[in-house]
């Protein structure tokens, strides 16, 4: 449990992978006008975005994306491991966070860097973080599903509320270069998920070369690259017998954990907490 900024108090962060210092390092990060950062709540849609912007920078040669895992060519911003990682590295750098926006606010504030925020069906989410959580070694046991989800939806599970992240990064895009688009979109339309990113990355590509990237990054493609599908992390880290990082890649299986009472205690917490949010969301 870390206590890093006045604002941001004693949220989870796995331990092995953060330490007070780590996160400094990233609260006091400088920022180039020529990185893209990818920001996220866990199990968001991370991994996806970052083989994405993978795929529009080799414009849809798969090379890069099939040879170098994923947290080398996208390190994670507050993670320990990755530090030396972006401090060696040249622009244009790919950096992931599931930092909330308060921690990373002042180092982003006047920076032109790109900012793009994937969200996801906040109840898709507890249901892939909870498989997540049995296969995590660096997570806590989750125990019961409902358990875990009175622990989501109070915000205490690591990382924090998603609530308030999606909120705390949504309600300041005009003060980002921001680009904001959800799972769903992605899964409903790749194509012109595609296009409308690659136009905020002022990076048109040819319609073959958005055919290959399509092609790449689809869920069993990306479940069969060894680089982004997390096999090549030791069972004593995760513990590929429990899930699978690339589990079911789809819209609406919290239908399968929810039970009706727990949906409806989902929809009045969401509807409590998104008052102060301005966004429409379109989950399926
Ligand atoms: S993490 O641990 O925060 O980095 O996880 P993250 O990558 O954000 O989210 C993992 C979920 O994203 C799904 N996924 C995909 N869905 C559709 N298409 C593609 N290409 C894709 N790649 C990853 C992955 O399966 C996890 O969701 P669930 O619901 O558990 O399957």
């Amino acid at each position: 449990r870390l206590d890093i900024t006045e604002s941001f108090h004693q949220t989870d962060f796995p331990g092995h992978l953060h330490t007070q210092e780590s996160l400094r390092f990233a609260q006091e990060f400088e920022f180039q006008d020529s990185d893209t950062l990818i920001v996220t709540y866990p199990k968001s849609g991370t991994t996806w975005m970052q083989e994405i912007l993978t795929l529009v920078s080799s414009r849809g040669d798969p090379t890069p994306a099939k040879t170098i895992p994923n947290w080398a060519r996208a390190p994670w911003l507050e993670q320990y491991y990755f530090r030396d990682i972006l401090r060696a590295s040249q622009g244009p750098r790919l950096i992931t966070t599931h930092l909330p926006y308060e921690v990373l606010a002042s180092a982003l504030r006047g920076s032109k860097a790109k900012v793009i925020y994937v969200a996801r069906n906040p109840k898709d989410v507890a249901v892939s973080y909870y498989h997540f959580h049995k296969m995590a070694k660096f997570l806590p046991d989750p125990n019961t599903f409902e358990e875990f989800l009175d622990n989501f939806m109070e915000g205490t599970v690591h990382y924090g509320s998603w609530f308030d992240h999606v909120k705390g990064w949504t309600n300041h895009r005009n003060d980002l270069n921001f680009f904001y688009i959800t799972y769903e979109e992605m899964l409903h339309n790749l194509r012109a998920s595609l296009e409308k990113l690659c136009g905020f990355l002022q990076c048109p590509l040819l319609p073959e070369e958005l055919t290959n990237i399509q092609r790449h990054c689809s869920f069993n493609s990306m479940k069969e690259n060894n680089m982004v599908n997390y096999t090549l992390i030791p069972s004593e880290i995760m513990d590929h017998s429990k899930s699978q990082f690339m589990r079911k890649g789809k819209t609406g299986d919290w239908k399968e954990l929810f039970s009706s009472k727990q949906n409806n205690h989902f929809d009045d917490i969401f509807e409590e907490e998104m008052l102060d949010s301005e966004l429409e969301f379109i989950w399926e």
